[in-house]
């Protein structure tokens, strides 16, 4: 039977260049998202090509994740893979000078909401004793960086999350992993920088990772065989060396 995975964070970047290679490739697609047009399309665009069912909700309401993962009809509720990729930077500010409203942004999404998805999740995976989770990290979860402080915080929670994920599954057989990029080319600047054109200016100068290298990457850590799990795997442009060593040619 084929597998279906569900992707959180999948309107854009990192989350639907995924839906599109496993769309390829014949897995069954759960998209989730807030932006209801951009779900419509895709889903439209991947109909095509694999069976797709989108469900629309901000993963900082716990409610509405449990009650959408809980929604599922018959035949999308075996959720075999979880890609925990909904996320993103607010703001780029020294601590001292940081908005709440960014930090409560990051660790609600980033960290509170992936434990919700999670936790709609995981009893089935448990129940069937398999599974796998990817939680989309970065490699702000291994390092720290100038003004990155919260969101570093709520990557290294997710590296965190992931561990503890991998230990307390142990006993199950589920796959745990930690995907974790560096600098790839997505809404993510937009996002962090609310629109100001300092965005434009963050892939200039050399060859950023692109979201499909890291759906590619994806795809390869869910179609390992059985007894081989990618646990945690860090993947950064060949022009970065770590988060602020970077050779640009500008
Ligand atoms: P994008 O901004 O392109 O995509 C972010 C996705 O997250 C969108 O689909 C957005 O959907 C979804 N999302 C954001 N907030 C919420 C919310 N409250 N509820 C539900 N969904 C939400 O960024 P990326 O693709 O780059 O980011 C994906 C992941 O990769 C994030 O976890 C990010 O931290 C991580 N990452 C990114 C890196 C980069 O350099 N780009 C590097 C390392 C890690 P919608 O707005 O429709 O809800
Ligand atoms: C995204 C990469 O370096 O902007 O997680 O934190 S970085």
């Amino acid at each position: 039977m084929d597998k279906i995975a569900l992707i959180t964070g999948a309107t854009s970047g990192i989350g639907r260049a995924t839906a599109h290679v496993f769309a390829k490739h014949g897995i069954n697609l759960i998209l989730c998202g807030r932006r209801q047009q951009r779900l419509d399309s895709i889903e439209k665009a991947l109909s095509r090509e694999t069976d797709v069912h989108t469900l629309n909700f901000d993963v900082r309401d716990r409610e509405a994740t449990l009650n959408a993962i809980a929604s599922l009809p018959e035949d999308f509720k075996t959720i075999d893979i979880l890609i925990n990729n909904a996320g993103n930077a607010h703001g780029l500010d020294p601590i001292h000078s940081g908005s709440l409203d960014d930090w409560d942004a990051m660790m609600d999404i980033n960290v509170k909401g992936l434990l919700y998805v999670s936790k709609a999740v995981i009893p089935g995976m448990t129940e069937r004793q398999s599974g796998h989770i990817i939680n989309i990290g970065s490699s702000a979860g291994k390092e720290v960086y100038p003004k990155g402080n919260v969101y570093c915080a709520s990557k290294h929670a997710v590296l965190a999350i992931t561990e503890g994920m991998r230990i307390d599954l142990n006993p199950y057989g589920i796959k745990v992993s930690a995907i974790n990029p560096g600098l790839v080319e997505t809404e993510f600047s937009e996002v962090r920088f609310k629109g100001n054109d300092i965005a434009d200016d963050v892939y200039k100068g050399y060859k950023a990772l692109q979201a499909e290298d890291i759906a590619e990457i994806i795809h390869f850590a869910v179609t390992r065989p059985a007894h081989v799990n990618l646990a945690d795997v860090l993947v950064f442009p060949t022009a970065q060396a770590n988060s602020t060593t970077v050779k640009k040619d500008l």
